[in-house]
């Protein structure tokens, strides 16, 4: 009998170990067959009772692609997967662990933090401070970002993070999520703050984390959008979904319509149009639940300015600008009042600002009225 030398390079890769990830992605695209004499095919991609594509694996093999790239992204990345793990954990036990409720302070911007929030706020901040490339982090939950090491220092990205959004409605079981954006660092600018606020156009990568009935991690690295689930046996992020696309259109809107009197006119003149056009509603009321179900099936997600809120109510940096790469490159749009979302420059660190994004014939609609 011949000689067995392996059935599938890349699959044994797990998310805490990119060394081996690292010699998976040296291999390349996924092949047929494996060096040996007697020779076994690999499960076909979309075989989901063999996926054994990691988080960890996807990204090293979009390194590949960069041959300068140095590897510092793929930590960040998996420092985001594992305090993401942490956090899915903690909300899962929630109830039983006695992790509900105020925290009992109230953060920068008048909100009353949960004890989730902090919880969350503090496995990113460590996971992602032990990265050495890692230069400056800035959480909704922090009145500033903090420094952690100079471009001198070898800090060369920003992670901004939204630690648990939606944190409000954990009492009553939904689906809340992390939402983070990844910038490069400019070593020539000293000032936190203004090293912070930069366009979204010029992310380099940005993602989610829904906690829900299965923990998702959705991810774009400008190069498509990315759908991973948590295996919770093996205890990684598999990859379910490549290239996901948003659906041209769909005839549902996602929006707090309670505030529907307070909205600027064209927001209310395209609720009045929708109420007798045939379209549903669906708003749950935690951001990162309502556009992942908007990205999966279609139409609209909207936060416009309010009486309450007249800039809108999500910030820009680890809420909008995020969510709208994810949209574009998902082949869908995100509008900030005139202008696309990612090419507004916020700032201030916690700069709200108004949200429509979704399926792309669905955003023209609401902005043919003026939105
Ligand atoms: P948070 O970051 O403090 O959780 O607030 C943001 C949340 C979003 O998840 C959601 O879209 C929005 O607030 C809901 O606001 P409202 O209750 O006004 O509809
Ligand atoms: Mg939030």
């Amino acid at each position: 009998m011949g000689r067995f030398v392996c059935t599938n390079p890349r699959g044994g890769a797990d998310d805490s170990d990119p060394a081996a990830t690292a010699a998976a992605a040296r291999l390349g695209p996924p092949s047929a067959f494996c060096e040996g004499t007697l020779r076994e095919p690999v499960m076909p991609h979309n075989d989901l009772s063999d996926n054994l594509m990691s988080l960890q694996s996807h990204i090293l093999l979009e390194e590949a692609r960069h041959p300068s790239a140095s590897g510092d992204f793929t930590w960040i990345i998996s420092a985001i997967s594992l305090a993401a793990k942490s956090i899915a954990n903690h909300v899962r036990r929630a109830r039983l662990s006695g992790a509900i409720g105020r925290f009992g302070e109230v953060n920068v911007q008048g909100e009353e933090q949960q004890k989730l929030d902090v919880i969350a706020n503090k496995a990113l901040m460590r996971c992602l401070g032990t990265r050495a490339s890692v230069a400056v982090l800035a959480s909704e939950e922090d009145d500033e970002p903090s420094i952690l090491r100079r471009g001198n220092e070898g800090g060369k990205y920003c992670v901004l993070f939204d630690p648990l959004d939606g944190s409000s409605n954990l009492d009553t079981g939904v689906g809340v999520g992390t939402i983070f954006s990844i910038l490069r660092n400019d070593p020539s600018i000293p000032d936190a703050q203004e090293t912070v606020c930069q366009p979204g156009t010029q992310q380099v990568a940005a993602g989610y984390v829904l906690y829900g009935s299965s923990t998702i991690f959705v991810l774009t690295t400008g190069n498509g959008v990315a759908l991973f689930e948590l295996d919770p046996f093996i205890g990684s992020f598999l990859l379910v979904k490549d290239r996901v696309r948003i659906p041209e259109s769909n005839k549902v809107y996602s929006v707090n319509e309670a505030y529907a009197p307070t909205f600027p006119e064209p927001y209310r003149k395209y609720l009045e149009w929708a109420h007798t056009s045939g379209y549903s509603s669906r708003y749950i009321g935690s951001m990162v639940a309502d556009v992942h179900r908007t990205l999966l099936t279609g139409g609209v997600f909207m936060y416009p300015p309010t009486k309450k809120n007249p800039e809108g109510k999500l910030r820009y940096l680890y809420e909008a600008s995020p969510m709208a790469f994810i949209m574009e490159q998902a082949g869908g749009l995100a509008f900030s009042g005139a202008n696309r979302t990612l090419e507004y420059k916020p700032s201030k660190v916690h700069e709200r600002v108004p949200v429509l994004l979704g399926s792309r014939s669905e955003v023209e609609r609401v902005r043919s009225f003026g939105g």
